[in-house]
């Protein structure tokens, strides 16, 4: 059976659980676009792995595509475990859903390292600058000067991860923003088909950080009023942010505590097989403090782990004892190079 069968699968099969994760989070949206990705691209859903590590990003995967595997791993591990999946079972389609944290600070080494092995899979960073999980803290792709609600600003340069995927030799790069299903959706689509790494960061906006002065319902107000019988919180629920823009266009998104995004859509003629064009378009729109989005590089010529392993295209535990066990003139051929 292929892994593209629809076998008559219907939305409802490429969702999960209930996501407990705050009302408007941007993870939550990639969440949906995940889904509809899914179900358009027709891929059965008991071909899927997700995968993940530790944060909020990394916990969505329980709430999309609720019959495939799935494996939660430890913060800034799922890059490393992506590579052992993939070797052990070549079959399955893999998706890593991780953090800005998890991938761009405590995991770096490891997403670097599954970016040269070209690891089969979609690998989405929901980039929200922050460590939403412990409450907000800069992760590595905080841009500099940045300032968190507690006004302490970030002194330290931003990591631009599509930038680092292009150096570490990825194949397929790309970057969008949650609330742009229309760009985003086709990007997970083109990702899921692509035999190597398919990075997309996706820019995620962390909600819990909107709690304005004068709400009643804010940390600070609830903090002042508090009896505190035991540590809690009250997250203002927020409206989803989505965006519709043209390529070629640059538009100003605010978000919900009236900081603003820019975005920039590549435009129609871009050549995303140009690695130089890739690596200047990256650099101007940083110098301009704009987001680029679209499909930034792909290459359909990088050999994935696979091939550079020459692994048998039956999935390595799918292997009988029999099949495993080397050939009796290629033992007596290693042990020749010994006499
Ligand atoms: C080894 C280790 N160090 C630190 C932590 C604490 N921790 C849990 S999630 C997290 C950061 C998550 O940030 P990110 O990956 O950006 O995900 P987000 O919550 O923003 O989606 C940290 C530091 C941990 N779980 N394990
Ligand atoms: S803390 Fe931020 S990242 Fe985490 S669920 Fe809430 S809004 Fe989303
Ligand atoms: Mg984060």
């Amino acid at each position: 059976m292929s892994q593209f069968d629809t076998l008559n699968f219907t939305r409802q099969d490429y969702v999960g659980g209930k996501s407990t994760l705050c009302t408007g989070c941007g993870h939550d949206t990639i969440t949906n676009n995940i889904i509809n990705a899914y179900f358009q691209s027709g891929v059965n859903p008991y071909s899927v792995a997700k995968l993940s590590g530790i944060g909020c990003s990394s916990k969505t995967p329980n709430y999309f595509l609720g019959l495939s595997h799935g494996f939660n791993s430890l913060h800034g591990r799922m890059a490393p475990l992506s590579v052992g999946v993939s070797c052990a079972n070549r079959s399955l389609n893999l998706i890593g859903v991780s953090g800005d944290g998890d991938s761009a600070s405590i995991g770096l080494g490891g997403f670097v390292h599954s970016l040269r092995r070209n690891v089969p899979m979609v690998y989405i960073i929901e980039n929200n600058g922050v460590y939403g999980l412990t409450k907000g803290q800069f992760s590595a792709t905080a841009d500099e000067d940045a300032t968190l609600k507690t006004g302490e600003s970030n002194p330290f340069s931003a990591i631009d991860l599509c930038a680092l995927a292009l150096e570490a030799g990825c194949g397929f790069v790309a970057r969008s923003f949650s609330g742009d299903a229309k760009q985003l959706v086709p990007l997970i689509d083109a990702a899921i088909r692509h035999k190597g790494t398919a990075v997309i960061d996706v820019i995620s906006p962390c909600v819990t950080f909107n709690n304005h002065e004068g709400s009643t319902k804010s940390y600070n107000y609830v903090k002042d009023h508090k009896l505190v019988l035991q540590e809690l919180g009250f997250i203002q629920p927020q409206q989803e942010i989505t965006v519709d823009y043209e390529a070629g266009e640059v538009i100003e998104v605010k978000l919900h505590d009236d900081s603003i995004l820019t975005l920039k859509k590549l435009e129609n003629d871009y050549d995303f097989k140009d690695p130089l064009k890739a690596r200047q378009v990256l650099f101007e729109s940083q110098s301009r403090r704009e987001i680029l989005t679209g499909l930034i590089y792909f290459n359909e010529q990088k050999q994935s782990i696979h091939n550079h392993l020459n692994l048998s295209d039956k999935p390595l535990r799918d292997l009988s004892e029999a099949e495993l066990r080397p050939p009796q003139e290629a033992l007596s051929e290693i042990l020749d190079q010994f006499s």
